[in-house]
């Protein structure tokens, strides 16, 4: 079996989504998700320019081969760019793949090893009456774990509020980033943060009990001392997780952090390789794996860096935001199924309109995600579909502290 056409197909029905298609001289198909929120057509310009050549007439069964050619004889490694195209070539191999075998990817996996993922939902509000809405709305809709984000009194626009304004009034559902040409700025303000947010888990443990599973994203925006403070104030409400505390690129904060507090710690939604988990892993720094399976290189080394966590009980929560496309969503689905190791999965829900164009066999059912049961990743691309909805420029935004200085975001 040879690959015998590699095609880049970007589409934008409620957002931009780069998807990757190999096609077999067997007429079997393969899909393998590149999206990089705000720096998409890069991906496509790597895939269609220095990608797709490579991969024609090459065996597409031989996934770990392609991987290594990909990965070292490019000579520049990692990075989200070269990883997220990396990515879309192992996600479509593994579909290819299963296809032949005619079983969903997660046999190929080494099987299920439970019923379902676990999957948390987004819930915010400006306010806490509106945010306990939101939680009310996300039990409804069959979430057993919640994360939680709120405005602060005093910041105009904070990470993660559905509700909030936009400069141009059409961000992509909870998604931050927003349509536009240039990216929009935000205001940030620790210490007003800081003060606010136990106050909000107070207000929703009190509201739900201790049973249900509650979560947090600090996106980068504390110092490790000011991260180790929110950690111990969060203690009494039984956090399932704290992420992204402080900025990924210092790991060592995090020992300061953990030195103060037992709040759970989860990090990684903007690393791309096994290496960037090697010192948080081993010196046991994490709680929680963060990659996105788009992000890190794909499925192959999804399952490396899982297993090497697994060895000091580190466990699994995959990124799943909706700038991941469905096809990057399965393909972490049947990963979730499969590891020992799982924790939970992010489900953030795609629009209508995504899920006319990707369509999909994975259930939600008793807050339990599944893949389903047909050969391969289980999405399948509708061509026309994808075409009635062009690239649109679209941007994160980013933050600035009140006397102008740019901050994390
Ligand atoms: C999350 C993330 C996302 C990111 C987004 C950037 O935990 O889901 O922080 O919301 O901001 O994926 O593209
Ligand atoms: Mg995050």
């Amino acid at each position: 079996m040879r690959i015998i056409a590699a095609d880049v197909i970007v589409t934008s029905p409620d957002r931009n989504f780069v998807t990757l298609q190999l096609t077999t001289d067997d007429g079997v198909t393969g899909l393998g998700d590149a999206t990089l929120n705000g720096r998409e057509l890069a991906v496509v310009a790597y895939l269609r320019e220095h990608v797709a050549p490579l991969l024609l007439d090459r065996d597409p069964h031989a996934i770990e081969d392609t991987w290594q050619f990909l990965y070292r004889s490019a000579y520049w490694r990692r990075g989200p760019v070269t990883m997220a195209a990396i990515a879309a070539v192992d996600m479509a191999l593994w579909d290819i793949k299963a296809k032949v075998a005619g079983l969903p990817l997660y046999q190929l996996l080494g099987g299920a090893s439970r019923r379902g993922a676990l999957a948390y939902g987004h819930a915010s509000g400006r306010d806490i009456p509106e945010l306990l809405d939101s939680v009310r709305e996300h039990l409804a809709l069959g979430y057993r774990a919640i994360r939680i984000q709120t405005a602060v009194p005093g910041i105009d626009a904070v990470y993660g509020v559905a509700a909030q304004p936009s400069v141009d009034g059409v961000r992509y559902d909870y998604e931050p980033a927003q349509r536009g040409a240039l990216p929009a700025e935000e205001d940030w303000d620790t210490r007003a943060y800081l003060r606010h947010l136990p106050g909000v888990f107070e207000a929703v443990r009190h509201e739900f009990g201790p049973e249900l599973p509650l979560l947090h994203d600090g996106h980068h925006r504390m110092t490790p001392i000011q991260a180790a403070r929110l950690g111990r104030d969060l203690e009494p409400y039984d956090l399932f997780w704290l992420e992204d505390c402080t900025p990924a690129e210092n790991q060592d904060a995090l020992r300061l952090v953990r030195s103060h507090t037992i709040t759970p710690l989860a990090i990684g939604e903007v690393f791309n390789t096994v290496w960037d988990f090697q010192h948080l892993i081993r010196d046991q720094l994490i709680d929680y794996v963060r990659a996105a399976v788009t992000h890190a290189g794909g499925i192959t080394p999804m399952r490396k860096i899982l297993d090497y966590a697994a060895q000091y009980q580190i466990k699994s929560g995959i990124h799943g935001p909706t700038d991941i496309s469905p096809v990057g969503m399965a393909a972490a689905l049947h990963l979730d199924l499969a590891v020992h190791n799982f924790g939970i999965q992010e489900y953030m829900r795609h629009g209508d309109r995504t899920n006319e164009v990707f369509r999909q066999s994975f259930s939600f059912e008793g807050g339990l995600l599944h893949p389903g049961d047909q050969p391969g990743l289980g999405v399948t691309l509708d061509r026309a579909a994808a075409e009635a909805h062009p690239y649109r420029a679209a941007y994160l935004p980013y933050n600035r502290l009140k006397d102008g200085t740019v901050h994390d975001w």
